[in-house]
């Protein structure tokens, strides 16, 4: 580093900006900025808090839902800056996915009765669990709109399967994973009939309508949900909203909350009071206490009927074997979050400005004793109000979501009405401070803090409108997620950040060093399987078949080359390209696509993708590499060449450029000259620990496959010069020339990151 360091100066002199030049800038002061930028103190440590030096990095990832766009944003804390969007429930061009057929495969296991559903309703992502505590293996998102449920793996940020709740028709309480990510719970939103495709009028909302929880199986070997193992409550006609999986003491329990438990059904058209009318009228709505371990016996001991064949606890059954029980919850309540040590569930009513803290030993021994204080119109046993609470707390207006603290009994509460958080203590019930937000928030995440281990230092308001904090960017406005410190007694907001990818819910984050994920794959596979492709191969292996009307191109990508060059095809044929990325280095990635055919691949370094098309247009279609990879990046192409029935060549030789003897002798001395500077690159490399690099490794690879492949053009250009060919003699040592390079090239990052990782001499 000191070495890079001092050479820049001299390169920084040599380009005539002197320390006068420095001195220019640096002349202006703190104070200086703060003056011109009409910044106060209070700015100063809110941006000294947040400011993440270059070349540093955030200390949490947070996962956000995308809302309507259907994908996943991820982004660093504190710096609040965006990494990445997930792509996961619509097709995502940049990812390639919904644009090459690996991809697609995913996407198609979330079509709907045979429909294509290219939007989703994200709401709340959920980070795989052990003990209660984030492991940074699996993230799940749910679709509120379309019921579905996502799966993706943190090893590479990948979605790798989307499944379809088989009974609901929309849900909202997913995603939540149980303490070991046993299961992950996704709770219906509106009643309708369980059965599909079938109608039943509104006037037997009560009969015929059901809600419902539904534990989805979780394989974490397989990182994949497996459908067989997963079953659902059945629950009464009530909007379930959300839920929460008990932990430590109440592990084996999960809670569901609900609004709208009068089953009212509007119709302001028919002269009916609307649903928002009907659906607060109740003091009351019901907590679900629902005991997961139990009904997953009951259901292996085949007590569960098939519905769309999917394995469904009857209310009957549930309330007969002890499973399912309500306690009554304030007014229209929204948020159900279990404490740390699964003691307490936390529930506040939109409507009311209590927030009410549950006991699970209370509930427990009103269960224990049979004390309950009534029954629902379907038979299941509703405890007490008074025997399951703790305490209530007055906290302010339209409570929704807590989360907590790394701090013990410390809670935060968004509160929508009054557009605040409220820091709590649950253990003594009083309110400890409050902060403003801008605007109306609705859910808020601290780190980790919805898990049995929080870590404080963080919290995001998620807010649902922005109105005026940002430039004006038409009547649609971003949303506003706000940074806050929680790290001393007085909360601080430190940062607006807009979000322009839909209705962000919820969010999770995790301590980054949690997160492992890989940066290459095993070459040939298909990363949303996690197995070999099919369509891989090695260099040199490169081929095309041609079967009836049928092609299929075996193909590889290095920079800054793609095997074939050229791809024929008779108009009508049907078109399928494998393509694997051969390279090892970090970050290598190629994309790929062929122009006006709407496919797309993002090939990072291992992989192996696959597009697949019908030539269906005779003409000639460039097809290139769509990522800056190399200098050569722009030549990383080729033709499709698109042939109308019965065509015949007229013209069977390209045309020459006419090189040279002088022009092929040139060449070769680039050759000569280009080796001096591999041979003192590899001599550094090898007068250190290289092989305690896995990067510089995984680049040493690379450039050896590179100069492997001298031999084979080097013999070709000796072989024409023999023959006096000069311009196949000019362009063999060209691409020799071609093959050093690439190689000079990683072996210079590979330099430089032994120089700045500290690489040492060996003897
Ligand atoms: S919900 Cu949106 S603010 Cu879907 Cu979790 Cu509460
Ligand atoms: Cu590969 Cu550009």
């Amino acid at each position: 580093m000191r070495k890079f360091a001092v050479k820049s100066t001299a390169l920084l002199v040599a380009a005539g900006l002197g320390f006068g030049a420095a001195s220019a800038w640096s002349a202006e002061s703190l104070q200086d900025v703060m003056k011109r930028r009409n910044l106060s103190q209070q700015d100063l440590l809110a941006a000294a808090k947040t400011y993440v030096p270059t070349g540093k990095r955030d200390e949490f990832v947070v996962f956000s839902s995308g809302g309507q766009s259907g994908q996943i944003i991820v982004y660093g804390i504190p710096s609040m800056r965006i990494l990445k969007y997930l792509a996961v429930f619509t097709p995502e061009p940049w990812q390639g996915y919904g644009y090459d057929e690996n991809s697609k495969a995913v996407l198609n296991q979330g079509k709907i009765d045979g429909r294509e559903i290219t939007w989703g309703d994200t709401h709340h992502p959920a980070i795989s669990e052990t003990q209660g505590k984030y492991d940074g293996q699996f993230l799940f998102i749910n679709d509120k709109a379309n019921p579905r449920l996502a799966v993706i793996d943190l090893r590479d940020f990948e979605t790798k399967q989307i499944v379809v709740n088989p009974i609901f028709k929309s849900e909202h309480g997913g995603a939540f994973v149980t303490p070991n990510t046993e299961y992950v719970i996704e709770g219906a939103q509106y009643p309708t009939p369980l059965e599909n495709k079938k109608f039943y009028p509104l006037e037997e909302m009560n009969e015929k309508y059901r809600g419902g929880v539904t534990y989805w199986k979780f394989d974490r070997k397989e990182g994949r949900i497996d459908p067989k193992q997963s079953f659902s409550l059945e629950l009464p006609p009530y909007s379930q909203d959300l839920s929460d999986a008990g932990k430590g003491p109440s592990d084996g329990w999960s809670f569901t909350n609900s609004f709208c438990s009068e089953r009212y059904v509007g119709g302001i058209e028919k002269g009916r009071p609307p649903y928002e009318a009907g659906c607060s009228a109740k003091d009351t709505d019901y907590l679900h206490v629902i005991n997961w371990k139990k009904a997953a016996e009951l259901v292996a001991a085949g007590k569960a009927k098939t519905i769309n064949g999917h394995k469904v606890l009857p209310i009957d059954v549930s309330v007969k074997e002890g499973v399912l029980f309500l306690v009554p919850e304030p007014k229209s309540p929204h948020g159900v979050d279990v404490t740390p040590d699964g003691k307490f569930i936390i529930v506040s009513g939109k409507l009311d400005t209590h927030t009410s803290v549950y006991s699970f030993d209370k509930i427990q021994a009103a269960i224990k004793a049979g004390k309950f204080e009534s029954k629902d119109p379907y038979g299941v046993p509703v405890i007490g109000m008074t025997d399951a609470l703790d305490k209530q707390v007055q906290l302010g207006l339209g409570p929704l979501h807590t989360q907590y603290d790394s701090k013990p009994c410390l809670a935060y509460t968004s509160l929508y009405v009054d557009s605040q958080v409220a820091k709590w203590n649950y253990c003594e019930g009083k309110v400890v401070d409050k902060i403003s937000v801008h605007y109306n928030i609705g859910h808020l995440m601290a780190m980790e803090g919805d898990s049995a281990d929080p870590k404080g230092r963080y919290l995001v308001a998620l807010n649902k409108l922005a109105i005026d904090r940002f430039v004006p960017v038409g009547p649609l406005h971003p949303q506003n997620h706000q940074l806050i410190d929680i790290s001393n007694d007085k909360m601080q907001l430190l940062y607006d950040m807009p979000l322009p990818l839909g209705e962000p819910h919820y969010a999770v984050s995790i301590a980054a060093e949690k997160l492992k994920p890989g940066v290459r794959y095993k070459v040939g596979t298909d990363s949303r399987t996690d197995k070999p492709h099919p369509g891989a191969v090695r260099a040199g292996e490169e081929h095309t078949d041609k079967k009836g009307n049928k092609i299929t191109v075996y193909g590889t990508l290095i920079r800054s080359h793609i095997t074939p060059e050229t791809i024929e095809a008779d108009v009508g044929d049907e078109v399928t390209i494998h393509l694997t990325n051969l390279e090892r280095a970090q970050d290598e990635t190629h994309g790929f696509t062929v122009s006006t055919y709407n496919v797309h691949g993002s090939i990072e370094p291992g992989k192996t993708i696959t597009v697949k098309f019908k030539a269906d247009k005779e003409g000639v279609y460039p097809y290139y590499c769509t990522e800056f990879c190399s200098a050569l990046h722009l030549e990383m192409m080729g033709y499709l060449l698109v042939k109308p029935k019965g065509w015949k060549p007229t013209k069977t030789e390209m045309a020459k450029a006419g090189y040279t003897e002088a022009d092929y002798k040139t060449t070769l001395k680039k050759v000569v000259d280009t080796q001096a500077v591999i041979d003192s690159v590899v001599g550094y490399i090898t007068s250190v620990n290289f092989k305690d690099f896995p990067d510089v490794v995984a680049m040493v690879e690379d450039a050896t496959d590179q100069l492997n492949k001298i031999k084979g053009a080097k013999e070709k250009h000796e072989a024409a010069a023999a023959k006096k060919d000069w311009e196949q003699a000019n362009l063999w040592a060209e691409q020799v020339w071609q093959y050093q390079v690439k190689a000079a090239d990683l072996g210079l990052r590979a330099k430089t990151y032994l120089e700045q990782n500290g690489a040492k001499k060996v003897k």
